[in-house]
């Protein structure tokens, strides 16, 4: 456990009242894209991969292959003859295009994007370019991406092909397979990319009727004149087709963050979430850890709240049939977007840099969509809202709220209070709109929240490095990573709107899919001329259902002491670490500092 210093919950002197730092201002918009005009205004969509990985489902000679199913080729170094062998097998008797269009419609969402060509190398669709496709080299001998476009303008969604550009496991000159093909010298990523990926990539854009984009993904070593001949094709052949982020060389139209990373804070461009509904892409039959639908449709608000799409995948199986337990959470997804959908569909980011200890916000002119995962007692309270608010009301039912503006004087910050009726109408997120005048205007600086909670990000903070060059810096989720030099710190100025005694928590994270954590750091940390010190343990795992977390990522707590803050006003927070652990190179990976009010 936690050891603390002298100070531990005495009463603290009040610190200098300076006014906080503000933050930086919320997402930037971009230069107008028109070619973004339907994928903002789409919000939701639904990502397939689908692939002969389906028929062996993650087990390989009768042995589970540790990972990602669309990755056991080359996890479990299948030789190309051998793999090559499952087209014969690959029969998707069950695949009904019609039917995974109405699953994605009924989901509420707008658009497909699925696998045409995943890393190894076999195209799901007719290609002249290469035998080694689905309608050539499979019993099926259907094109049912051919299937898919039809059934997709039918029901009135974009389709978009996933386009693996750079790793083909099956081409000894692509980049990936070094079991097969170890020797470097031998080869020639230019002949493999002119030969198999752009005319490919042009039968794609060719055959198929008006595509949303071209997804491409993992560039690995593709080089910048490579990444934009793929973005002025895709343009020239579909002039309003975009292309994903990961064609490479900051050349795409948009920005997809890391998977299963759902981004937190201000996003300076367009942004996709990309998430999985259980932790493969492609199936995997004994992969049963589903995330609950509540998980699901907060971090579709979530990706909302902060200017973003949310791409939710399914993984079909070698019969074509996707799994029950995604159909059944899209279709709840479905029934929370038929009523709260306005909450979505072509809104923007919310106006505040932090999100609310109640959910998050997502906006659009004249109206802010208040996300209230967490359902307070009687009242929910914005701080820092400067708006007039004309009316308030749930979108279930269009039920009018009473509400009152006024000012806390001893935090100067606007304070918004909201009636609620004792249910929520919705258990994972229930939609309060605020009519209001004017664009959007609030006070940025950080404050407590209506839950007494402080919560300080990571990628809220001031970052000091002792070293400019110093590798600390935040991932899409707003989590501090490469922090292994301890003379690197993090301060935060906030506003406390409640004192009291608070235990100081730092959360911490793990790597994807729990495989690592790093832990037994010593940190110190000053928050209104107290000090406490701790060291950084895994005192159990967060449970916070508000955050966009689940146990792809572990999420770890660790309790390093107690502080009392007796005045309301504004103070500063500085985490420094005295040693810093990094055996796995992970060193200190940071989510936040809370301070959590201790109930009397
Ligand atoms: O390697 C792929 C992976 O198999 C999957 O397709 C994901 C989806 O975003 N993309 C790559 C890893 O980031």
């Amino acid at each position: 456990m936690v050891s603390a210093a002298s100070l531990w919950g005495q009463a603290a002197p009040a610190e200098k009242q300076s006014a906080p730092a503000q933050l930086p201002a919320k997402q930037t918009k971009e230069a107008p894209n028109p070619r973004l005009d339907w994928w903002r205004q789409a919000r939701f969509g639904m990502f397939i991969h689908w692939g002969l990985y389906a028929i062996p489902a993650g087990e390989w000679k009768g042995k589970p292959i540790a990972g990602i199913g669309e990755w056991i080729m080359n996890r479990a170094k299948i030789p190309v003859t051998e793999y090559e062998q499952l087209a014969k097998q690959f029969n998707p008797t069950k695949f009904s295009a019609d039917q995974w269009v109405s699953i994605a419609k009924n989901a509420g969402m707008k658009y497909i994007v699925i696998t045409s060509k995943h890393h190894d190398g076999f195209a799901m669709y007719g290609s002249k370019v290469s035998p080694y496709n689905v309608v050539d080299a499979t019993p099926f001998h259907r094109d049912p991406m051919k299937e898919l476009a039809a059934a997709c303008k039918k029901q009135g969604l974009k389709l978009a092909f996933y386009y693996s550009q750079s790793q083909d496991w099956h081409e000894p000159d692509a980049i990936g397979n070094d079991w097969d093909f170890p020797d470097e010298s031998k080869k020639d990523f230019s002949r493999y990319f002119e030969q198999k990926a752009k005319p490919q990539v042009k039968e794609l854009l060719t055959n198929y009727g008006a595509l949303g984009s071209i997804w491409f993904d993992t560039p690995r070593s593709i080089s910048k004149q490579q990444s934009e001949e793929l973005l002025a094709m895709v343009h020239q052949y579909q002039p309003t087709a975009l292309v994903s982020g990961r064609v490479g060389n900051n050349a795409g139209d948009y920005e997809t963050v890391g998977d299963n990373q759902v981004a937190v804070g201000p996003m300076k461009r367009d942004w996709e979430a990309i998430s999985t509904t259980n932790d493969t892409w492609g199936y995997k039959k004994d992969d049963n850890n589903w995330k609950p639908t509540s998980v699901l449709i907060r971090q579709m608000a979530h990706a909302a709240g902060h200017n973003g799409n949310y791409l939710l995948n399914v993984g079909p199986t070698a019969e074509g049939v996707i799994p029950p337990p995604a159909v059944q959470a899209l279709n709840e997804m479905g029934q929370w977007i038929k009523v709260n959908g306005d909450a979505l569909y072509g809104t923007s980011g919310g106006p505040f840099n932090y999100d609310q200890s109640w959910g998050v916000i997502s906006a659009r002119p004249g109206k802010l969509y208040l996300h209230v995962f967490a359902w307070p007692q009687k009242e929910l309270t914005l701080y820092g809202l400067k708006n007039k608010v004309q009316s308030a009301y749930l979108l279930a039912g269009n039920k009018k709220l009473k509400f009152n503006q006024s000012m806390d004087k001893n935090v100067d910050t606007n304070v918004l209070r909201v009636s609620l009726p004792a249910a929520a109408p919705d258990k994972n997120d229930s939609v309060v709109v605020l009519n209001i005048a004017g664009e959007p205007d609030v006070d940025s600086s950080l404050i407590q929240q209506p839950s007494g909670a402080v919560d300080l990000n990571a990628y809220l903070g001031n970052i000091h490095k002792a070293d400019k060059d110093s590798a600390l810096r935040m991932d899409t989720r707003g989590v501090a990573e490469h922090w292994t030099n301890k003379e690197d710190w993090l301060d935060w100025n906030f506003k406390l709107v409640q004192p009291g005694t608070f235990d100081v928590v730092l959360v911490t994270s793990g790597q994807k899919n729990n495989h690592n954590w790093e832990g037994g750091h010593q940190v110190g940390i000053e928050v209104a001329g107290q000090k406490i010190a701790g060291t950084v343990n895994n005192d159990g795992e967060e449970n916070d259902p508000v955050k966009p977390y689940w146990n792809y990522w572990n999420y770890v707590v660790s309790k390093l002491g107690r502080v009392t803050v007796e005045k309301a006003g504004a103070y500063q927070l500085s985490l420094k670490p005295d040693s810093i652990v990094s055996e796995q190179k992970l060193g200190l990976t940071l989510v936040e500092v809370k301070l959590v009010p201790v109930q009397k």
